[in-house]
């Protein structure tokens, strides 16, 4: 997958894995968990683990992270 993504793509891949459980609107860590592993593996490698980016994530700390949140990922992958 390239490293550059557009906002609609980015939305899709967010609903799609925030549907999963509870909240249709917001991604448990289980929930990042399986986007980041599937989409976006190459972020776990190194020193990051997905403790850090769920923390990172989720700036209001309520234990999920809302598509707004979530759009703190594209400045990752633009590094
Ligand atoms: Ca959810
Ligand atoms: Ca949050």
């Amino acid at each position: 997958m390239s490293a550059k993504m557009s906002p609609n793509e980015l939305k899709s891949i967010f609903e799609k894995y925030a549907a999963k459980e509870g909240d249709p609107n917001q991604l448990s860590k289980e929930e990042l968990r399986l986007l980041i592993q599937t989409e976006f593996p190459s972020l776990l490698k190194g020193p990051n683990t997905l403790e850090d980016l769920f923390k990172e994530l989720d700036k209001n700390g309520d234990g999920e992270v809302s598509f707004e949140e979530f759009q703190g990922l594209l400045n990752k992958l633009s590094q």
